[in-house]
């Protein structure tokens, strides 16, 4: 009876809401005729050249220009007129509708917080009418048959632009590979978690327990390897030697002063004092990769910085993650497949802009047997979508922040419901995290 109408859009209207800091972002109501279906568009804060363009209205008076009133009301006039009729089963042909109609190279016209969030809303509308789970519907849009959960790629220190302490690189995340299942997987990381709340509080007061955009904590350490030994220390506490793996974000590009990196950007008496060439923060990282189980380094160096990446890469220490390096582009994806850069892609929804390019930068990372990370961005809504991505692309490893703060948990506790529904069926990708 439901099937003989099928669904169509019949009207999408969008709003400004708040992110996860405060700052307002694009929500959208995507209706077709058997219901109304719900997304919102995440924002970072290193927002780079080669990435989509997210618009924002620039008025000074309100909210310090960051509105994206602009980017609403696009939606609910440009983009709602030409895609109503349309099927929200057919992904590939919306995101072109959408494509058509901006008609520029880096979405600056509709802008892609405007088109991202009406992309996935068409996306759970599909999968409603398909009457399919959304990463089912997603792992079918993607050609594959397969889905698996992904590791969680837990932040639980943070530092960076993303809090308040001297430390220089953003995060240090642990990745519970060692895990039977999803569900043990978070365990594990929560137990850590809290077992290195109490190690910070001991040794630098509960203030040091402050945390991060991301939920991570943010102790005023004065370097990454401070940081890691708190964290072995509680992984040992947790009983989970082995198991966890440590990963770091470092985010160079924000720290980056010519060629050189100046790892005390953040400590003001030693600003500009201690600068490290290429070579230096090579060697800083084979040491961090020897002494510690660290398994994966993300965006070691610039943006900019091919050839350092490129070196440190070839010493095949660690997975190396390309984030502002790509900024989820095709073309410099490309470029790093051929010239060896790197070898996995940090996937920001919201840098490509719409779920049909995400699924490609997917496949082209995975023909070149690159691991693949799906991210949350540090400003975030209670939206869950990256989760069902993850699983229904099978990428292996997603990070979503600590665990804590309510829009950091909506993705992992959407994997948690998910290896649920999926039962005796789910597979995590545990130990095969980078190929699974
Ligand atoms: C990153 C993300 C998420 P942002 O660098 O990987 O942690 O941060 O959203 O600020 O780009
Ligand atoms: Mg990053």
């Amino acid at each position: 009876m439901k099937k003989a109408v099928p669904a169509v859009i019949t009207k999408i209207r969008a709003r400004q809401i708040l992110d996860s800091r405060g700052i307002p972002t694009v929500e959208v109501d995507l209706h077709t005729n058997k219901g109304m279906y719900r997304a919102s568009a995440p924002s970072g804060a290193s927002t780079g050249m080669y990435e989509a363009v997210e618009l924002r209205d620039g008025d000074k008076g309100k909210y310090l220009g960051k509105g994206v009133s602009k980017a609403v009301n696009i939606i609910n006039d440009k983009i709602s007129e030409a895609l109503m009729g349309m099927d929200p089963q057919l992904q590939s042909q919306i995101d072109q509708a959408m494509i058509d109609l901006d008609k520029t190279d880096n979405k600056a016209e509709l802008g892609a917080n405007a088109m991202l969030a009406v992309s996935i809303a068409a996306c759970k509308a599909g999968a409603a009418e398909k009457e399919a789970p959304l990463y089912k519907h997603i792992s079918d849009l993607s050609g594959k048959s397969s889905t698996t959960l992904p590791v969680p790629a837990i932040t639980v220190i943070s530092g960076g632009k993303h809090a308040g302490n001297n430390l220089a690189v953003q995060e240090i995340m642990i990745l519970p590979v060692g895990a039977s299942n999803f569900e043990e997987a978070m365990q594990m990381g929560s137990e850590t978690y809290h077992h290195l709340k109490a190690i910070i509080s001991e040794k630098y007061g509960p203030s040091g327990c402050n945390v991060g955009d991301d939920g991570g904590f943010a102790p005023n350490i004065s370097g990454i390897s401070e940081g890691l030994d708190l964290v072995i220390e509680a992984i040992d506490r947790a009983g989970y030697n082995g198991r966890i793996k440590l990963a770091i974000d470092v985010a160079a590009t924000d720290f980056c002063i010519g060629k050189k990196y100046d790892l005390d950007f953040k400590s003001p008496n030693k600003v500009g004092q201690n600068f490290k060439t290429g070579e230096d923060m090579i060697e800083m990282y084979s040491q961090l990769c020897t002494e510690y189980p660290v398994v994966s380094i993300e965006q070691p160096f610039d943006k900019d910085d091919w050839e350092h990446t490129k070196l440190f890469t070839a010493l095949g220490l660690c997975q190396v993650v390309g984030d502002d390096l790509l900024m989820s582009n095709p073309k410099r994806i490309e470029r790093a497949i051929n010239e060896y850069t790197c070898n996995a892609l940090l996937l920001k929804v919201n840098q490509v802009g719409t779920v049909t390019e995400a699924i490609e930068v997917v496949k082209q990372a995975k023909d070149a047997n690159w691991g693949v990370m799906v991210s949350h961005r540090c400003g975030e809504t209670d939206d869950s979508f990256i989760a069902d991505l993850a699983v229904g692309l099978g990428a292996g490893q997603m990070k979503s922040g600590a665990p804590c703060r309510g829009e950091r948990l909506a993705k992992y506790n959407q994997l948690l419901r998910i290896e649920e529904e999926l039962g005796s069926e789910a597979v995590y990708a545990g130990e095969n995290w980078r190929s699974p």
